[in-house]
């Protein structure tokens, strides 16, 4: 089966005048990173590609981008080949379904479950119960990796090792299973080093960005009998600190901890009186909130775009949380 995938790969890139690697909208440390890392294959196997982003910042995963090629999204792109990652979706590519639609091949690879509008391809492997999608492209094209040189083999399992770092919550979400330290143990003995990588990935954080964090984490407000926690940042905060946000770590990692709590709502305020809302949820189906509002993501962590006044949009919030709790 592995092999297959590998062989099946490489005979549709080998097909391709020219190739995209793109993941989901508001991409994050497993399909950026996957993304990064297949590149890498594909260019010591000899194949050139793109990786193509919506022009987001990608200053986290700089330690492992010395040789990669990207490029921002422009209406008008066209690739023959097109390589999905960590998303099934046409609803969450964005502008960037354009890119899919018209090219002659699309493969995906993804370990999401499958919901709605899903991308077809020549080449379609999706296993939920893969850990990341890093993960996923070590253990499906590991004959192809094998191949190369100890410190190649090195990178492509640094970069799998932070995939899981993201995708587990650095071993703290649920889905952090006997499988995973299996795959872990794979990868330390590629040469990965666990504390380097934690402190790459999870650690490297500018004093202004805590600076960030820590006024976001003074506006901590307890509601509904202290079950749910609103904090927020607005502009203003950005500004005064002259700081980019879109490049942060989730504010509300910082928070999930608290003891007690049946919800997390954090506001994030991206243009005037715009404010992105992110939900979080042990035991609520946070999702079918964000759905109400045209926004999505996971029972568990889901996020929503609303318009209005600070006070407004949290009183909002406030009323289907509590009925969410009542329903309980
Ligand atoms: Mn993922």
């Amino acid at each position: 089966m592995t092999q297959n995938i590998g062989r099946k790969l490489f005979a549709l890139i080998s097909r391709a005048e020219s190739i995209a690697i793109t993941t989901h909208i508001n991409s994050d440390g497993d399909g950026m990173v996957a993304a990064i890392a297949l590149q890498e294959l594909l260019r010591l196997k000899g194949f050139d590609s793109l990786i193509i982003t919506d022009g987001e910042d990608l200053s986290r995963y700089a330690f492992l981008m010395q040789h990669s090629s990207v490029q921002a999204y422009q209406p008008g792109m066209q690739h023959d080949l097109v390589i999905v990652l960590d998303c099934n979706s046409h609803d969450r590519l964005g502008e960037r379904n354009a890119l899919v639609q018209s090219a002659q091949i699309t493969i995906v690879i993804d370990h999401h479950v499958v919901e709605h509008a899903p991308i077809e391809g020549e080449l379609k492997l999706i296993e939920t119960h893969f850990v990341s999608t890093g993960a996923m492209l070590f253990h499906y094209l590991f004959d192809e990796i094998k191949q190369l040189p100890p410190e190649a083999r090195k990178f492509i399992a640094d970069c799998a090792y932070v995939t899981i770092l993201n995708d587990t919550n650095n071993f703290s979400n649920a889905n952090t299973t006997a499988d995973v330290f299996e795959i872990c143990r794979d990868l330390v003995k590629e040469g990965s080093k666990p504390h380097l990588l934690n402190m790459a990935y999870l650690q490297n954080h500018s004093a202004t960005e805590m600076m960030y964090v820590g006024r976001s984490l003074a506006t901590i407000r307890l509601v509904e009998d202290e079950k749910i926690l609103f904090l927020h940042s607005d502009l203003q905060l950005a500004q005064s600190l002259d700081f980019d946000p879109g490049s942060t770590m989730s504010v509300t990692r910082y928070v999930q901890g608290v003891a007690g709590l049946r919800a997390i709502a954090y506001f994030r305020e991206v243009e005037p009186d715009i404010w992105k809302v992110s939900l979080r949820s042990l035991i609520l189906d946070v999702q079918k909130i964000a759905a109400i509002h045209g926004g999505g993501g996971h029972r568990k962590a889901s996020g929503l775009t609303l318009m209005g006044k600070l006070p407004d949009v949290q009183d909002l919030i406030q009323r289907e949380l509590a009925q969410a709790l009542k329903a309980q």
